[in-house]
């Protein structure tokens, strides 16, 4: 089984910690969480997040950390695999930045709309040094979080018509949090959900999860020297991979109803017809048979992601659920 491939756009503003995040996901990800693990095909581009991982956990000083992206849109091709068997293709965006700020240029801001209407997830990147006290105006200012809903809004809530039957992924991910880890979590995810209220409205279709990050919990008291161990950077792919095999998930169960109906409706009809639609009917039962073998994995790949998202917080449309199958 192996699902379409999948465009991820992770928006947030400059030195969120884009960046870096992107280096801990691939790294922590190449051992993987469950059997599940991310790679890429391309060896330049594995050499070169695996160098610049290196440089971040064996030197320290200011240099360790990566140099701010020369280019504005960088693209990365990585593939999803169970068992070393591919499950999906990720295509990721680390973009940096400045189409959330007011020295956008329109040729930004068009090629950044152009991938967020094809995506089927969204990271929305927000730094944790924005969250050490309670949010005050100046830190919508600070996120640009009012920019991020208007895109939206604009591409994405407008072109993807998220709906409870079509839901839209998106994982709010808080980067830097060992910077505001003295808070109390929940005040944090409140204070979040007050930058994002569009997102938690009943019957709206958004399936956001909150998930905090970080490169080591030490680095807020020395952000050159201190140790990195990263801590839950695989949360937010694990959701992505999620989402996408729940989606899936619903067609199939779709699929399934109509094969039951047409089968049905073959077996209700009389003996003539039963006679003519014979070959019909072997069809059928053997795409039923199909269908129920990719639900069953997909259930099975759903059950062992779903682990791994209990301790994030996760909402469907406004109300808080657990990941399941
Ligand atoms: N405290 C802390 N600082 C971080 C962490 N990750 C990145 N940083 C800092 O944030 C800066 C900007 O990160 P970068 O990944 O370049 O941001 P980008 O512009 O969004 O790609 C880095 O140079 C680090 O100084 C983290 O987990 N904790
Ligand atoms: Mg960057």
């Amino acid at each position: 089984m192996k699902l379409e491939d999948i465009k991820i756009t992770m928006l947030g503003t400059t030195g969120a910690g884009k960046t870096s995040y992107l280096l801990g996901m691939y790294a922590v990800m190449q051992t993987g969480i469950q059997g599940f693990t991310i790679a890429t095909n391309d060896m330049d581009l594995d050499l070169e997040l695996t160098e610049r991982w290196e440089k971040l956990i064996s030197e320290t000083g200011a240099d360790r950390w990566p140099t701010p992206n020369a280019a504005t849109m960088e693209y990365y091709g990585f593939g999803f695999s169970y068992g070393f068997r591919p499950l999906m293709g990720f295509q990721w965006l680390d973009y940096r930045g400045l189409a959330l700020s007011d020295r956008s240029t329109e040729q930004d801001v068009a090629e950044l709309v152009q991938y967020l209407m094809e995506s089927k997830c969204l990271f929305l990147c927000i730094s944790g040094e924005h969250l050490v006290d309670k949010i005050t105006p100046r830190t919508v200012r600070e996120l640009k979080s009012d920019r991020m809903n208007q895109f939206i809004q604009q591409y994405i809530s407008a072109t993807k018509n998220p709906t409870p039957h079509n839901p839209f992924p998106i994982a709010i991910v808080i980067t830097k949090y060992d910077l505001c880890h003295h808070r109390d979590k929940e005040e944090i995810i409140a204070d979040v959900q007050k930058l994002f209220q569009a997102l938690f409205t009943p019957n709206s279709g958004w399936l956001v999860m909150i998930c905090p990050v970080s490169l080591g919990k030490d680095l807020c008291d020395d952000l050159d020297n201190a140790k990195i161990v990263p801590v839950n950077v695989h949360l937010p792919v694990v959701f992505a991979a999620y989402a996408q095999l729940r989606a899936y998930g619903i067609k199939l169960k779709a699929d399934r109803d109509h094969q039951l109906l047409a089968i049905d409706a073959i077996k209700q009809a009389n003996p003539l017809i039963q006679l003519l639609k014979n070959s019909e009917l072997d069809e059928q039962t053997i795409e039923l048979q199909n269908c129920e073998t990719k639900i069953t994995t997909v259930e099975e790949n759903m059950k062992l992601l779903s682990q791994e998202l209990q301790q994030v917080s996760l909402y469907f449309s406004g109300s808080e659920v657990t990941a399941d199958v």
